[in-house]
């Protein structure tokens, strides 16, 4: 026997069909996010000016992604040595511009033929692509966006807004898959406002106008994000989870709500959000991320929360396209090609973990009230042979199964990162 018919038949003994949990998880798109690769810089401003909007990368590791084929090149790398469906995931700062498209315009200008050539990028891979307009690193941040007092400001970013719309449509057709369109600002103040009310107000008013746009729900899936505090927004942020959440609410019939796990207060857990928000809204959207001290941003880990957030997806049904599952970090002090890697593996292992867990049988002791075998039965699980199913399944995927995919981007590293300068 292999260790895999091994691992597969005390699997057996728990109740647990490895095979269909590893159909499940082949089926289920992660999307993943360009920005990743540069730091969250984009095509469309001066590379070198900041990063604002309360985020921040930390770092300055060789190799940053300068073009979009830079960009894309370090994607396939990514694609290449991970497991499982992925789907792109891109801001709006990552348009095109070139000769044949008319060179640039600002954001309240884009069109659908400004993220063309990435259309032809997902379509040679089979992947579908999500969506997010650029509402930072912009010389339009007064510094907000959508709320902002000033009205010039508000209808310029209301009109990237709706241009993002128009290009969600675009990328959900071309590419034959629902496009998730995520709202997130980093409006807000670093002390204590005098008006809590009036920027909430005006940002509703600025969704409520962006969503105005025609589209459809089954093909665009307008999110709105919400966020505690950033840097240098540390006293007041418009998107609260209260905002958002209520904004969600509200308008169920053409928004849902997107959580980022880097986004509470630190002893909350999304993983517990997720049933919550399930029991009313028919989709939920994930960022998953790790947040650590003042950073929201870290690779994500095969660490507890992101596998009690993959179990929850699992157990809930959200597999079924309910919980839309894209990941959110973004660090320049190691590789960051590697770094990309990690989080993605990371999320797959924690969704094959938890479909490795015999969720009937825990529910059972469960409801009758054995809580003393449920205990005792998720401490054995986290010891059962987990790591010979996840190198069956990676290489049953064609990709790497175990460190050695490090090798392969030292190789990149050396080839093509090193020679970025
Ligand atoms: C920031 C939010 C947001 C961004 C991306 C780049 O705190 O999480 O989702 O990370 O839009
Ligand atoms: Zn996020």
């Amino acid at each position: 026997m292999t260790r895999f018919e091994q691992a597969k038949a005390r699997y057996a003994e728990l109740g647990v069909d490895v095979e269909k949990a590893i159909s499940l998880l082949k089926n289920t798109p992660i999307s993943i996010h360009c920005w990743q690769g540069d730091d969250v810089r984009g095509f469309d401003t001066d590379p070198n000016k900041p990063l604002t909007g309360g985020i921040q990368t930390t770092g300055n590791y060789i190799g940053r992604a300068r073009t979009p084929e830079e960009l894309m090149a370090d994607i396939d790398v990514v694609l290449k040595l991970c497991p499982g469906m992925k789907k792109m995931n891109l801001h709006a700062n990552y348009a095109i511009f070139d000769d044949e498209n008319g060179g640039w315009v600002d954001r309240n200008k884009l069109e659908p033929k400004h993220f063309a050539k990435w259309v032809k990028f997902c379509k040679e891979r089979g992947l579908g692509c999500d969506f997010n307009p650029t509402f930072f690193s912009h010389p339009m941040c007064d510094p907000l966006t959508l709320s902002s007092p000033n009205e010039e400001t508000r209808k310029f970013w209301i009109e990237h807004g709706k241009a993002a719309i128009r290009i969600s449509q675009y990328l959900a057709e071309e590419l034959g898959q629902p496009c998730v369109m995520n709202i997130w600002t980093g409006d807000g103040y670093k002390d204590i406002p005098a008006d809590r009310m009036g920027p909430r107000e005006r940002y509703r008013d600025s969704i409520d106008q962006i969503l105005s746009e025609p589209f459809d729900f089954d093909k665009v899936k307008p999110c709105v994000e919400s966020k505690v505090f950033g840097i240098g927004v540390e006293a007041y942020t418009v998107g609260s989870a209260e905002f958002s959440l209520a904004y969600a609410a509200a308008n169920m019939d053409k928004c849902i709500p997107l959580m980022d796990n880097g986004h509470y207060h630190p002893t909350e857990v999304v993983s517990d959000k997720i049933p919550a928000m399930l029991a009313f809204f028919p989709e939920i959207a994930l960022h998953v991320t790790r947040g650590v001290r003042w950073d929201s941003d870290h690779v994500v880990l095969f660490d507890d929360e992101t596998k009690e957030i993959a179990k929850e997806i699992v157990r809930c049904g959200g597999l079924d396209g309910r919980v839309k599952i894209a990941l959110d970090y973004f660090d320049a002090s190691i590789n960051r090609v590697a770094a990309w890697i990690t989080g993605v593996r990371n999320m797959e292992k924690a969704l094959l973990f938890a479909l490795l867990q015999p969720t009937e049988a825990l529910k059972k002791m469960q409801d009758e009230g054995d809580m003393t075998s449920l205990l005792v039965m998720q401490e054995e699980l986290k010891t059962a042979p987990f790591g010979d199913v996840w190198e069956y399944y990676c290489e049953s995927e064609g990709v790497p199964a175990n460190e050695s995919w490090l090798a392969t981007v030292k190789q990149y590293e050396a080839d093509v990162l090193a020679k970025r300068v």
